[in-house]
């Protein structure tokens, strides 16, 4: 465990916010909510002081453009997709403390005194320069409302950001025959000033904190982008935009300007943490013995790491992340996951097709979960991973104890006699795992640290195989009875280490073993969980088998997409 966790007596942890103009999708579960998650859930069980935070990033342009598109509001469809993804996170067992949102009152009260008092502190630049505008609608147009034909690949409809035909990155003068998006029109160049915050001059604190600071505890992946955003040199960037859909920009002089999105969605984790704890939320932001931690998707890196801190230095009473562990991406069937084009698999479908299966899609992904590089999942691998470790490992040891339990004593714990060399040493061996799946879960290597949990329900398996209770029955009852013993305390210790990583299991396993919910850490890290006579409900299956019809309906639903 890490030396400096003495002084840390609270923790602030939050997710990405994901944009609310489309649903959640595997590519975010294993790249964010699900490890933080597990991270949370454990610090629970440590009984840390925790509070998880999350939230739907409801500005920015692909918003007001999808709305345009259907005919409604941005609110409208904001508060649609803000719906399905909150539902479908607190189905699937993310423990958020509280979900927000960034339209509410609070996050636009909040995100304007934090612009105001940068400001007012003389934080930001002012720039002005020529932007295109659209005189039909009298509107500054976003790059993405600019579209034209790509000067490399002359592909149409290329956008003022990105041709989509030849994925290069463009800006709205390369484009040749510019055209509004909203009107169709040419659009004219038109004056207008934005406030910026000039990033390079944080470049001294950026290098001590994270270059300096930060090179052995965060994961290389992040530490190098943060290195390479660094010596390319930083640019004062735009934190206001003309848009109407936003929080408005609190000065007289900005009408028609609001926060840029990028400015105003992290400021939204201390919005929500204002909401959820309005008296104590200081304590989360600004207290030095508070770790702040923030799970996101690699591409956030730059806004975790650069701007969004930078912000906080500029502020001045806020704390730093102490670290930003950043997946890479999942890949679904080799190909990338895809909003627009339809190629994902959807939460909310998910939990509809696969009815209390939670915890079979939180074991894939974590297992496979893109922790070092990009990773894939596949339905073959899903089925795989279902049938041959969660059904022939956990479940089955599961079951095969307590239905022996039920065979032989009765469902009640049978008593424990004298220990033989292999009960003791796989006693010995079960203990070591608490602190193993901790030591991981702390360095946010949450795919080795549920590997031990099956390790451990592999050791379970392997005892039973090595001492064959079913055949001692017939001559021994006694050495039946300890063996049994010994093997409800390793269920047990099963049940309260792989809470963090399977809650729907572990409640199972607590409600047949007739184990406290409350159960912490720290218990098991004592041997002995379940005592003599404890009453043992009747076997209810953990885990099922899925059949190869079952995959073949999902790949036919994705080979039509
Ligand atoms: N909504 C981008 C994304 O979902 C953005 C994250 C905001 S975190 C403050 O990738
Ligand atoms: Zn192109």
């Amino acid at each position: 465990m890490n030396s400096q966790q003495d002084n840390v007596k609270r923790y602030t942890v939050t997710t990405a916010l994901p944009y609310a103009n489309g649903p959640i999708h595997i590519g975010h579960l294993a790249g964010v909510y699900i490890p933080a998650d597990i991270y949370v859930r454990y610090l629970r069980m440590r009984e840390r002081d925790v509070i998880f935070i999350g939230g739907s990033d409801e500005h920015g342009v692909p918003v007001t453009i999808k709305a345009r598109e259907e005919n409604i509001t941005p609110q409208q469809l904001v508060d649609r997709y803000h719906n399905i993804i909150k539902k479908s996170f607190e189905d699937f067992g993310i423990s958020f403390d509280i979900y927000s949102r960034t339209s509410n009152a609070v996050h636009h009260k909040n995100a304007a005194d934090f612009f105001k008092t940068l400001y007012d502190k003389g934080c930001f630049i002012t720039k002005t320069s020529r932007q295109f505008y659209d005189e039909e609608n009298k509107m500054f147009l976003a790059d993405r409302y600019i579209t034209g034909e790509c000067p490399h690949c002359h592909a149409a409809d290329a956008y003022g950001d990105q041709c989509e035909k030849c994925g290069s990155s463009l800006s709205p003068d390369e484009l040749i025959n510019p055209r509004s998006k909203i009107s169709g029109n040419t659009p004219v160049k038109k004056e207008t000033t934005h406030w910026y915050l000039p990033l390079n001059d944080y470049e001294v604190f950026l290098r001590k904190w994270i270059l300096d600071g930060h090179k052995n505890d965060w994961k290389t992946n992040v530490y190098g982008q943060c290195k390479s955003w660094i010596e390319q040199g930083l640019l004062p960037r735009a934190v206001t935009r003309d848009l109407d859909w936003g929080v408005k920009v609190p000065l007289p002089e900005a009408e028609g300007k609001v926060l840029y999105v990028w400015f105003d969605a992290p400021i939204g984790y201390i919005s929500a943490t204002q909401e959820l704890l309005p008296e104590r939320w200081e304590e989360y932001w600004k207290s030095a013995d508070t770790k702040l931690v923030h799970f996101i998707g690699k591409d956030n890196i730059v806004f975790h790491c650069i701007v969004f801190p930078s912000m906080l230095k500029a502020e001045g009473s806020y704390i730093l992340p102490d670290n930003v562990p950043a997946n890479e991406f999942l890949n679904l069937e080799g190909d990338k996951i895809s909003t627009s084009r339809n190629w994902a698999v959807w939460l909310h479908e998910y939990l509809e097709e696969f009815k209390d299966k939670q915890d079979v899609l939180r074991y894939v992904l974590t297992a496979n979960a893109p922790e070092t590089k990009d990773n894939d999942f596949t339905w073959k691998d899903f089925q795989a991973r279902n049938n041959n470790e969660l059904v022939a490992i956990l479940g089955n040891f599961t079951n095969r104890i307590i239905v022996l339990a039920h065979k032989y004593f009765n469902g009640e714990v049978p008593s424990c006699g004298e220990l033989l060399t292999i009960d003791r040493e796989t006693l010995d061996e079960m203990l070591q795992y608490p602190s193993k799946i901790a030591d991981n879960t702390e360095r946010y290597h949450f795919r080795d640290a549920l590997g031990s949990v099956m390790d451990l329900a592999r050791l379970g398996n392997k005892y039973l195989t090595d001492t064959e209770p079913w055949k001692l029955i017939k001559t021994d009852e006694t050495r039946t009875a300890t063996v049994l013993n010994v093997s409800l305390q390793i269920v047990a210790h099963l049940a309260v280490l792989c809470d963090p990583f399977l809650p729907f299991t572990a409640a199972k396993i607590r409600a047949m073993l007739g184990l406290d919910n409350g159960l912490k850490w720290k218990d098991a890290e004592k041997e002995i969980l379940m005592t003599n006579g404890m009453k043992i409900a009747q076997p209810t299956l953990l885990f099922e088998k899925i059949e190869d019809n079952i995959i073949d309906e999902q790949m036919l639903k994705l080979s039509k997409k």
